[in-house]
């Protein structure tokens, strides 16, 4: 049987025919049908241009229907889908390009130009500008023969690659499958009741899995609606939520919504549920927005690797600070280092397996061996614990990962950069609670100097060069040495203790 996600959305995308998929905010109205049609188009272009199942697209623009229709036409087609960051600068997109190996490319008009020097490096690949304003490419797709092929496919095809950030200093592609996709949006479905009634706001980006799969596949499942910012802003969503009865975000998005006066009880009439993710959602959001609004914010668990993996219930108790229990047919454990499961109430690290868990990361086998348990249990680096009925509370992490807006950043790969800076000794860098962003880049340097240290402006000009700028560091400080244990490793720990109160918005 074929196991293409693709051909459950077809037949959804005709039974929902005539309901409206996509409003965009301030612009046009999509229905399904609108969308399965340009859908049609667009994997006709794609064939013209020689694409076929296994090959590679890397798509870095802005978010538009036109990219939902892309990512639509490659599932179709088996073609992998290999969106990016819009915020990824050319160094970080030569590293890309180079690991994926694309048969072609999506950019918008800004990162074509923005990227100019790097592509003479890769003229052979293919590049096309897609964005609203592109009239012709526009036209040329409309003007393809339809196709509703649908590829034959099995559940283990790659259906997209999404880059995460690892812990040397270098993003891994996680493998996400058709099968992957299908049992997560249906499982999302389902425990989060999704019907053809429901109107979603939808301010998140749509090249990370919130946005994309968790977001777009849950809808594309239940013949709803989706009110399509092009990036959050909380007036423009505070206008469209009287209207709406679900919202997903990261925290940074209910702490911004707070912050708004004209954020009440009123603005939320017609919603059902606020689901927060991507991001741990603090004790304190959680009781001030049920405050304001009457909604308990309702905080799913997840990874780019895994999609969702565990939610707080829809029916029963939402417990602020815990991610809640399994979804159906996935098995969550905690365990110690040797990967023995752990007992109720203990610490550990926190593994999952299930339909829902990537089939490896791209090009790195060793990697993916590492990260793999025998019995086929994948090890989240998240440290955690269960209680004895199954509800998941997260702790932390077994590695220096920090979360800024929702965004992953591992430490290490600025440290990298930091310490090739002249002037610069050695750096470590650090999350710091942050009210507004959860947690925020913060660097401690040591200087090779004793006078005439390098200002944080020029660090910063040198880090831009390289870095997306939500990696970049918020504050720099400067130490004589860096606490070391024993073995010499640096004390995160020391640093993050001592600087924990830096941003003084933090309670
Ligand atoms: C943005 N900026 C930051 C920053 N984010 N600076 C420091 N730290 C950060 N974290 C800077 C930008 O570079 C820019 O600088 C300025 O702030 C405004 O940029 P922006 O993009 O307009 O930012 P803003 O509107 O403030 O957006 C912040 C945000 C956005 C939180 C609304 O980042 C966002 O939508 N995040 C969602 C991330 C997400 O989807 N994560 C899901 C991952 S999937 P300048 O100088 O240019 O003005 C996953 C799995 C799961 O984790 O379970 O979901």
């Amino acid at each position: 049987m074929n196991k293409n996600f693709f051909r459950i959305l077809s037949d959804n995308f005709d039974k929902y025919s005539d309901n409206i998929l996509i409003e965009e905010n301030k612009g046009k109205i999509w229905t399904y049908h609108d969308v399965l049609q340009l859908t049609f188009h667009f994997s006709s272009f794609l064939k013209k241009l020689g694409l076929k199942k296994g090959s590679r697209i890397i798509i870095q623009a802005e978010k538009t229907v036109y990219s939902v229709c892309l990512y639509l036409s490659c599932l179709k087609l088996g073609i992998i889908y290999v969106p990016l960051n819009t915020a990824y600068t050319s160094s970080e997109m030569a590293y890309f390009i180079d690991n994926i190996d694309p048969d072609l490319m999506f950019l918008s008009s800004e990162k074509l130009s923005e990227h100019e020097n790097l592509l003479t490096t890769y003229e052979k690949i293919k590049t096309l500008v897609l964005e609203k304003d592109n009239e012709e490419l526009i036209k040329e797709i409309y003007g393809s023969k339809k196709d509703n092929f649908i590829e034959e496919l099995n559940a283990k095809d790659i259906a997209s690659i999404i880059f995460t950030s690892g812990t040397t200093g270098k993003s891994k592609g996680a493998m996400i499958t058709h099968n992957n996709l299908e049992s997560n949006a249906k499982a999302l479905l389902n425990i989060w009741s999704f019907s053809k009634d429901d109107i979603l706001l939808h301010a998140l980006p749509i090249f990370h899995v919130h946005g994309l799969f968790v977001a777009l596949n849950t809808i594309f499942l239940s013949g709803a609606k989706i009110i399509f910012f092009e990036k959050f802003s909380p007036e423009s969503i505070i206008k469209r939520l009287p209207e709406a009865t679900v919202m997903m975000g990261v925290p940074t998005y209910y702490t911004r919504l707070l912050s708004k006066s004209n954020f009440n009880k009123s603005t939320c009439q017609n919603m059902r549920l606020f689901i927060s993710g991507s991001a741990p959602l603090t004790e304190i959001v959680f009781e001030k927005f049920k405050e304001r609004t009457g909604h308990k914010i309702l905080e799913r668990y997840g990874m780019s690797e895994t999609g969702m993996i565990t939610s707080n219930p829809l029916e029963g108790e939402r417990v602020p600070g815990t991610v809640g229990f399994s979804l159906p047919d996935i098995k969550v454990r905690v365990v110690n280092e040797l990967g023995e499961a752990l007992s109720f109430g203990d610490r550990g690290i926190v593994e999952v397996k299930g339909p829902n868990v990537f089939r490896g990361y791209w090009r790195l086998e060793e990697k993916t061996k590492k990260d793999f348990r025998s019995d086929g249990f994948f090890i989240t680096g998240d440290v955690g614990q269960l209680d004895n009925e199954g509800r998941l509370t997260l702790l932390g992490r077994s590695n220096d990962m920090l979360i800024s807006g929702g965004y992953n950043i591992y430490p290490k790969e600025i440290e990298l950069i930091l310490d090739e800076i002249e002037g610069i000794n050695e750096s470590a860098v650090i999350g710091c609670p942050h009210d507004d962003l959860g947690e925020a880049v913060v660097a401690i340097l040591i200087s090779t100097k004793s006078k005439n240290i390098i200002s944080d402006d020029s660090i910063e000009e040198i880090l831009l060069k390289s870095l997306a700028k939500f990696k970049c560091p918020v504050r720099y400080f400067w130490l004589n040495e860096l606490p070391r244990n024993a073995m010499g490793k640096v004390q995160k720990k020391v640093l993050k203790d001592k600087y924990k109160k830096i941003f003084k918005e933090v309670k």
